[in-house]
């Protein structure tokens, strides 16, 4: 890896990567890659911008690494805004406009609906890793969305499109018109796999929560393993193999859902 696990500075080998950039279709941000940012509002955070309308999203996604201190006071989100965190390690304190707080671990998250902030400060000494995800809300006559604080291990999976073997979370609300997406994690135990190639008009980020795979974006096939981001953009054709032997293919996602496409 590269700044994520202070392995910098001149290397044995050659310079190569397995990132991979179609702006408008897909990408896949290896691990090794990625740089600290700065944003604003963010301290004692290494964080990284995944994600973007850059690269064709209507979202941003962000991987952050809360240290000692690590908070953000100022907000994140806003006017037109809703956001949603998933703990992938460590112990995050989310808090509101109103002050009230929840303390998220591992598998925590939180979404906070159209114009609500979202305040965030480490809960521990050590670093907590969590995913970041934000995106302009679109709204639907009558119907809104409420702010969701759960817990993956709260929620029961369901096999995916009939498949034992890989398992499907929806961590937000699914029959609520109000949410005009949702977050879900998908677990492909070693050798499962998607039951066909994907097509359709919702785009995706998902962040690799474990294991390895070969995922198919647009009819190419690229190895992907834990750490790695994947962009899928409307209508790229997806699915994946779980290679790993012993450990699932397992990402957390958001999708798009809920609304007319317009003409
Ligand atoms: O929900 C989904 O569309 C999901 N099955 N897509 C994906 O895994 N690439
Ligand atoms: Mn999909």
């Amino acid at each position: 890896m590269g700044y994520k696990n202070n392995n910098t500075g001149f290397r044995d080998g050659l310079l190569e990567t397995r990132s991979m950039i179609k702006k408008n279709n897909y990408a896949i941000l290896t691990h090794d890659g990625l740089v600290n940012n700065l944003i604003p509002g963010f301290e004692n955070t290494r964080i990284s911008i995944l994600g973007s309308p850059r690269m064709g999203a209507s979202f941003s996604d962000f991987i952050a690494e809360f240290e000692e201190g690590g908070k953000n006071i100022l907000g994140f989100g806003g006017p037109g805004i809703e956001t949603f965190v998933y703990v992938i390690k460590g112990a995050l304190i989310v808090s509101d406009d109103n002050g009230k707080s929840d303390q998220l671990a591992s598998g925590g998250y939180a979404f906070f609906p159209v114009n609500e902030k979202m305040y965030f400060e480490n809960g521990q000494k050590e670093t907590t890793e969590a995913f970041l995800y934000q995106r302009a809300y679109e709204p639907l006559a009558g119907h809104q969305a409420h702010k969701v604080i759960g817990d993956k291990d709260a929620v029961t999976p369901i096999a995916y499109e009939g498949m034992e073997d890989a398992l499907l979370w929806n961590l937000l609300p699914t029959d609520d018109l109000g949410f005009d997406m949702n977050f879900h994690i998908l677990s492909f135990q070693p050798g499962a796999s998607h039951g066909y190639i994907e097509t359709h008009y919702q785009e995706h980020g998902a962040y690799l929560l474990s294991g390895k795979g070969m995922y198919n974006l647009d009819n190419n096939w690229y190895p992907v393993e834990k750490g790695d981001y994947i962009f899928m953009a409307a209508y790229t054709p997806q699915a994946a193999y779980a290679t790993d032997r012993t450990e699932p293919l397992a990402y957390v996602y958001s999708k798009d859902a809920n609304r007319n496409p317009g003409v």
